[in-house]
């Protein structure tokens, strides 16, 4: 074990699968003989699919914050969202005491807080670890036509400037669409056959819009290539976990 930290953050649209993608990549690396944790970062969550080893709910009760500046459920998402970055000297503490191999780090599930906001930004530049990356949850029951998955991408663009981290796009919740995950695969794999369909499937201003945005993210080296993974039959780990290890270990495999 060469004693490096490794943080992980989950990020995507509301209901990808951030929470239980995190809770099967710890049990997958505790697996391969490393230390991991896991991060809930979602103070807003009311229950996870696994038990976080750091809880930023433990810093940060939203509803108290409810009743003591007399907020409705979306002001306090906003300043409990605000508060994350407040919280850090506690939960890199928390980490650090563990000092553990991987941080598998879930986000909030309205993403527009997390990401855009100052607070997620923050915590993802000043959170102290030797390599930090992204995955970012393209969720398959919402990528379902060459539109969907332009925004999508364009999205998974944005956060990827705002977050200024490396990233990994996976396709979520595999399992939940049948053979339409191929499809998607070929849209996202071939520029040409992407432009095509969406000629087909949209408005002549649409189709010009899409056609431009795909050929700059292209240009820009901000492209997509997906995983197809799901949480629930675990199809894709591999592929996944291989990607993760490039990115964090600078392109060299490494045995765990
Ligand atoms: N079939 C299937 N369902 C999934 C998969 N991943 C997530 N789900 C389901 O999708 C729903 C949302 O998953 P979560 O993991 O809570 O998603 P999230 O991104 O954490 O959601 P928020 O934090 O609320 O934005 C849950 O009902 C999950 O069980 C998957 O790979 N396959
Ligand atoms: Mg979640």
């Amino acid at each position: 074990m060469s004693g490096a930290m490794y943080a992980i953050f989950l990020t995507g649209t509301a209901g990808s699968g951030k929470s239980l993608l995190t809770s099967i990549l710890a049990p997958w690396y505790a697996g391969k003989g490393s230390a991991v944790i896991t991060v809930n970062l979602d103070p807003g969550v009311v229950s996870l699919p696994y038990t976080p080893d750091v809880d930023i709910r433990d810093y940060i009760d939203i509803n108290e914050l409810m009743e003591r500046y007399q907020l409705g459920p979306n002001g306090a998402l906003i300043l409990s969202a605000d508060m994350i970055a407040t919280k850090l000297p506690e939960i890199q503490e928390q980490i650090d005491s563990i000092n553990p191999d991987y941080a598998i780090i879930d986000t909030p599930g309205q993403l527009e807080l997390f990401a855009y906001r100052e607070s997620g930004a923050y915590i993802v530049k000043n959170i102290s670890a030797d390599a930090k990356m992204v995955i970012f949850l393209f969720d398959a029951s919402l990528v379902s036509t060459p539109s969907n998955l332009v925004s999508v991408a364009l999205l998974a663009a944005s956060i990827r400037l705002r977050l200024g981290v490396s990233q990994v796009a996976v396709l979520s919740k595999k399992d939940l669409v049948g053979d339409a995950w191929k499809k998607i695969m070929r849209w996202s794999s071939n520029r040409a056959y992407l432009e095509d369909e969406l000629s087909k499937e949209a408005d002549s201003e649409t189709y010009l819009l899409s056609k431009r945005i795909v050929a700059d993210l292209a240009k820009t080296g901000l492209t997509f290539e997906l995983i197809p993974v799901s949480a629930v039959t675990s199809e894709g780990m591999v592929e996944l976990s291989g990607s993760i290890s490039r990115i964090l270990r600078g392109g060299e495999e490494v045995e765990d």
